[in-house]
Protein backbone atom coordinates (compact mmCIF):
# COMPACT_ATOMS: atom_id res chain seq x y z
CA UNK A 1 0.00 0.00 0.00
CA UNK A 2 1.27 3.45 -1.06
CA UNK A 3 -0.16 6.98 -0.21
CA UNK A 4 -0.55 9.57 -2.89
CA UNK A 5 -1.32 13.12 -3.04
CA UNK A 6 -2.55 15.78 -5.63
CA UNK A 7 -3.96 19.20 -6.15
CA UNK A 8 -6.39 20.14 -8.65
CA UNK A 9 -8.04 23.28 -9.26
CA UNK A 10 -11.54 24.04 -8.73
CA UNK A 11 -13.34 26.88 -11.08
CA UNK A 12 -14.51 29.86 -8.45
CA UNK A 13 -17.57 29.35 -6.53
CA UNK A 14 -18.33 25.95 -7.54
CA UNK A 15 -18.06 24.31 -3.74
CA UNK A 16 -21.00 23.03 -3.39
CA UNK A 17 -21.76 21.77 -6.79
CA UNK A 18 -18.44 20.08 -6.83
CA UNK A 19 -19.58 18.36 -3.23
CA UNK A 20 -23.29 17.62 -4.69
CA UNK A 21 -21.24 15.91 -7.91
CA UNK A 22 -19.04 13.79 -5.35
CA UNK A 23 -22.00 13.11 -2.93
CA UNK A 24 -23.94 11.40 -5.82
CA UNK A 25 -20.96 9.93 -7.62
CA UNK A 26 -21.69 7.28 -9.90
CA UNK A 27 -21.88 3.91 -8.31
CA UNK A 28 -19.54 2.27 -11.15
CA UNK A 29 -16.88 5.10 -10.79
CA UNK A 30 -16.87 3.93 -7.15
CA UNK A 31 -16.84 0.80 -7.95
CA UNK A 32 -14.31 1.22 -10.62
CA UNK A 33 -11.76 2.92 -7.85
CA UNK A 34 -12.32 0.70 -5.39
CA UNK A 35 -11.39 -2.20 -7.79
CA UNK A 36 -8.43 -0.98 -8.74
CA UNK A 37 -7.24 -0.74 -4.94
CA UNK A 38 -8.12 2.80 -4.57
CA UNK A 39 -9.60 3.85 -1.41
CA UNK A 40 -9.34 5.92 2.12
CA UNK A 41 -9.40 8.89 -0.57
CA UNK A 42 -10.76 12.40 0.52
CA UNK A 43 -10.72 15.33 -1.53
CA UNK A 44 -10.49 18.60 0.53
CA UNK A 45 -11.27 22.25 -0.66
CA UNK A 46 -8.77 25.30 0.02
CA UNK A 47 -11.58 27.70 -0.59
CA UNK A 48 -9.19 30.68 -0.34
CA UNK A 49 -7.09 29.34 -3.89
CA UNK A 50 -10.00 27.05 -5.03
CA UNK A 51 -7.23 24.41 -4.45
CA UNK A 52 -8.65 20.58 -4.33
CA UNK A 53 -6.29 18.41 -2.21
CA UNK A 54 -6.47 14.93 -3.02
CA UNK A 55 -4.92 12.29 -0.68
CA UNK A 56 -5.73 8.37 -1.19
CA UNK A 57 -4.40 5.09 -0.33
CA UNK A 58 -3.27 2.97 -3.27
CA UNK A 59 -3.25 -1.00 -3.12
CA UNK A 60 -2.74 -1.68 -6.69
CA UNK A 61 -0.38 0.00 -9.33
CA UNK A 62 -2.68 2.68 -10.30
CA UNK A 63 -4.05 5.84 -8.59
CA UNK A 64 -7.24 7.68 -9.42
CA UNK A 65 -5.23 9.76 -12.05
CA UNK A 66 -3.81 6.83 -13.75
CA UNK A 67 -7.31 5.29 -14.90
CA UNK A 68 -7.70 8.17 -17.62
CA UNK A 69 -7.75 5.16 -20.16
CA UNK A 70 -11.13 3.86 -19.10
CA UNK A 71 -14.16 4.83 -20.45
CA UNK A 72 -16.33 5.61 -17.25
CA UNK A 73 -13.23 7.97 -16.09
CA UNK A 74 -13.16 9.63 -19.10
CA UNK A 75 -16.83 10.34 -19.44
CA UNK A 76 -16.36 11.15 -15.16
CA UNK A 77 -13.66 13.97 -16.25
CA UNK A 78 -15.88 15.08 -19.19
CA UNK A 79 -18.61 15.63 -16.61
CA UNK A 80 -16.48 17.66 -14.22
CA UNK A 81 -14.78 19.82 -16.84
CA UNK A 82 -17.22 22.60 -16.65
CA UNK A 83 -16.15 23.23 -13.15
CA UNK A 84 -12.39 22.71 -12.87
CA UNK A 85 -9.46 23.64 -14.62
CA UNK A 86 -9.09 20.85 -17.19
CA UNK A 87 -6.25 19.54 -19.56
CA UNK A 88 -7.34 19.97 -23.33
CA UNK A 89 -8.53 16.29 -22.90
CA UNK A 90 -10.85 16.92 -19.99
CA UNK A 91 -8.69 15.34 -17.54
CA UNK A 92 -8.25 18.11 -14.40
CA UNK A 93 -5.35 19.72 -14.28
CA UNK A 94 -3.43 17.46 -10.91
CA UNK A 95 -0.59 18.30 -9.63
CA UNK A 96 1.30 15.42 -7.72
CA UNK A 97 2.32 16.00 -4.33
CA UNK A 98 5.31 14.92 -2.08
CA UNK A 99 4.65 13.35 1.41
CA UNK A 100 6.44 15.40 3.65
CA UNK A 101 5.23 14.14 6.87
CA UNK A 102 3.37 10.71 8.31
CA UNK A 103 2.08 9.40 11.48
CA UNK A 104 0.71 6.49 11.28
C1 LIG B 1 -12.37 14.34 -8.95
C2 LIG B 1 -11.47 14.01 -10.14
C3 LIG B 1 -10.72 12.72 -9.87
C4 LIG B 1 -11.70 11.60 -9.50
C5 LIG B 1 -12.61 12.05 -8.36
C6 LIG B 1 -13.64 10.99 -8.03
O1 LIG B 1 -13.11 15.52 -9.18
O2 LIG B 1 -12.27 13.86 -11.29
O3 LIG B 1 -9.96 12.33 -11.01
O4 LIG B 1 -10.96 10.46 -9.09
O5 LIG B 1 -13.28 13.26 -8.74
Amino acid sequence: MKRAAFKMKLKPGYREEYKKRHDAIWPELKKLLQDAGIHDYSIFLDEETDTLFAVQKIDGKAGSQDLGKTEIVQRWWAYMADIMETNPDNSPVSIALPEVFYLD
